[in-house]
């Protein structure tokens, strides 16, 4: 060990931190090698309970004011904001900061696509004109007699506004199912521009504005949606011009990817562009060259997190794990770089790469770490940096020091379902469409359709939440689209294979042999929940399950969540008009009247609602009830008992 870094005193127990086994088995190594993960910060770190009921104001100097969980409205703060506003600021907050984080993203994605288009920006190119096509007709372009660059450049004129428009509607709004549009307008809830939204979410919450909690609520609505029609949907859509729509591959998962023979480097983050560039580098013959004479069979290239799920499916590049085992990989000695983008890199990951000789390399601009090298990518010159990578990591591979431990584990499962792809598998070349999906929802053999998407948190068993959450509703034939980490998850356990239709009910396991799909279906990042958004308004467009989203029978999750970008998708979910489940904890004080609000009103109101438990099998419960409840209100409601599994049958289907 280059330094021994153990904090933190009180130990946990590994079996009830993650059911991941490569998780498992870095953190027994780690606790021999004295190295601390965020398994043992979260054992050792109370969450604050004021901030995690949200009852603590720190937006002035006459504050910070607590107020009491208990006794909610006992107190109000020095200003007079009663507790409803207090919660209702800080998750507006939230939805501001997750926003951010998204459009962010989509506004890089949107500078490169201009300068691919514009000439600027050489190494990257439009890879996929047919969607540039799809896409500019969506929201309104006339593509008649005009060439791709024609194309380009208007679609990129148009999309630009969904950041600096401050008056209007954003582009993708003109793909929103009329009737929930027309829920928006009525609400007054239409982003404008994420720009304006995300300013006026944060100067709404300053002290001594915005003092109701239902104008909050509305202003977290908008700002929310405008990430998820917005931002995300930008990201999703010029990823798929510039580097390809995905369609299903066969993917391997979990520790077990990484190579001892080879070089290994991680790229964990967000963004596609600095991955695509890598896979370039990897393969230029001169640095496999260079990597072989330091005595390396090759160089082995795998993802992490959200830019791993990007790529996986892209390019089949293998996937080491999900957000809670960034840090246990590099326990196994055998990373010998890990570059990073933007979002969910743990600070920790500096001490943890520095016990093991590995580099920790920064590449953006907005995300630099105290302590990790920084190799700044720009994208008129990528291969600058992630060449430099490559051979930062071959010089740590010809120096490796430490003993090198590799866990066994490898999954493969099929991912790559974009909502574009759904259509085509489900239909066929011929009669592409959403038809067969709608109908096999009205006949009963596909229940309903439920997102299960979403990070990781140590706060609870890693993956475990996600994947008996899963397994209980594929059993009641409820469909699963998936996103995040949480797909990760499942594809280790293994059900993001077509066998994994073994689990289903009979109803969705016949329909998914017949297609040859998985019972779980992996669309990508977190970003691309705007896929998910696309399918649901397929499924409206196409007839036979109500006018609104909201008439859908689907239902969301994130079981495991914990960032500020989560309670942002959930938010634009709710909005949208789908009852979104969330686990782990919800920061806010039941039977307040912000928390009716979210839980009940916006449902009155007609959009979705929020849902909140921490334990799996009353989360499919409440999942499955509100589907039934949709079923019922569209009077395609077959008498359709739930499926309670027992111990026996859960063990058959660990068996199996
Ligand atoms: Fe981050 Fe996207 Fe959450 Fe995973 S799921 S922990 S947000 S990497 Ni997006």
């Amino acid at each position: 060990m280059e330094k021994k870094l153990l904090l933190t005193k009180k130990e946990f127990n590994i079996k009830d931190a993650t059911m991941c086994e490569s998780t498992a088995q870095m953190l027994r190594k780690a606790r021999r090698d004295g190295v601390e993960t965020a398994f043992d910060r979260a054992a050792n770190m109370k969450a604050c309970p004021i901030g995690a009921d949200s009852a603590c104001c720190k937006h002035c100097a006459m504050g910070p004011c607590r107020l009491n969980s208990r006794d909610p409205y006992g107190k109000v703060g020095v200003c007079g904001a009663t507790i409803d506003t207090i919660m209702a600021r800080n998750f507006g907050r939230m939805v501001a900061t997750g926003s951010a984080c998204h459009n962010d993203h989509g506004m890089a994605m949107l500078t490169l696509f201009r300068d691919v288009v514009n000439g600027k920006i050489t190494d990257y190119r439009i890879k996929d004109p047919l969607k540039l096509e799809a896409v500019a007709t969506s929201i309104g372009i006339d593509v008649e007699g005009k060439s791709t660059h024609e194309i380009a450049v208007a679609l990129y004129e148009e999309l630009e506004k969904t950041y600096t428009q401050v008056e209007g509607e954003i582009p993708f709004a003109k793909r929103v199912p009329a009737k929930t549009l027309e829920t928006w307008r009525k609400h007054g809830i239409v982003p404008r521009g994420a720009m304006r939204e995300v300013m006026e979410m944060m100067g709404r919450t300053h002290m001594g504005v915005d003092q109701h909690y239902e104008s909050i609520t509305r202003q977290c609505s908008r700002t929310a949606l405008a990430d998820g029609w917005g931002g995300s949907m930008v990201a999703t859509e010029l990823g798929d011009i510039l580097f390809g729509t995905p369609s299903p591959v066969s993917v391997e998962i979990d520790m077990g990817v990484l190579k001892e023979d080879q070089v290994n480097i991680i790229i964990h983050g967000h963004e596609p562009n600095l991955f695509e560039s890598m896979v370039e580098s990897v393969n230029e013959p001169t640095l496999i060259e260079t990597a072989k004479k330091a005595g390396a069979k090759g160089i082995n290239l795998v993802g992490m997190c959200c830019s791993g799920l990007e790529m996986f499916v892209r390019h089949g590049v293998p996937h080491a794990g999900n957000f809670m085992s960034t840090e246990a990989v590099l326990v196994t000695g055998a990373v010998d770089a890990m570059a990073v983008d933007i979002q969910c890199i743990k600070q920790g990951l500096v001490r943890v790469a520095d016990c093991y000789g590995t580099y920790l390399i920064t590449t953006n601009p907005r995300c630099h770490i105290e302590g990790a090298l920084h190799i700044e990518f720009e994208e008129h010159k990528p291969k600058v940096c992630t060449d430099e990578v490559v051979i930062k990591a071959i010089t740590r591979f010809k120096n490796r020091k430490y003993p090198i431990e590799i866990p066994k584990q490898v999954s493969r499962g099929v991912h790559g379902f974009s909502h574009e792809y759904l259509q085509y598998m489900l239909g066929g070349t011929f009669r592409s469409s959403y038809t067969p999906l709608n109908d096999n929802i009205i006949n009963g053999r596909i229940r309903g359709v439920a997102g299960v998407v979403g990070c990781t948190n140590p706060r609870v068993r890693q993956d475990w939440v996600h994947v008996e959450l899963v397994k209980e509703l594929i059993k009641n034939d409820v469909l699963i689209v998936q996103t995040g980490c949480s797909q990760v998850a499942l594809a280790k356990a293994g059900l993001t294979t077509p066998e994994a239709a073994l689990l289903a009910g009979p109803g969705l396991r016949e329909v998914c042999e017949t297609v040859g799909m998985p019972p779980v279906l992996g669309m990508g990042a977190c970003v691309d929940n705007s896929r998910i958004l696309m399918a649901c308004s397929e499924m409206v467009k196409t007839g036979g399950l109500g006018d609104s989203l909201a008439d859908l029978p689907v239902a969301g999750a994130a079981p495991e969540w914990m960032s500020e970008k989560a309670i942002t998708i959930g938010q634009y979910f709710v909005a949208s008009g789908i009852f979104t489940v969330f686990g782990v904890t919800f920061p806010i004080i039941e039977g307040t009247k912000f928390h009716k609000l979210l839980f009940e009103g916006l449902e009155e109101q007609g959009f979705g609602k929020w849902g909140f438990t921490p334990d799996p099998y009353e989360m499919a419960k409440m999942m499955i009830a509100h589907i039934d409840k949709k079923r019922k209100a569209l009077g395609i409601d077959k008498s359709r008992e739930r499926v309670l599994m027992d111990m026996g049958d859960r063990q058959n289907l660990d068996a199996a």
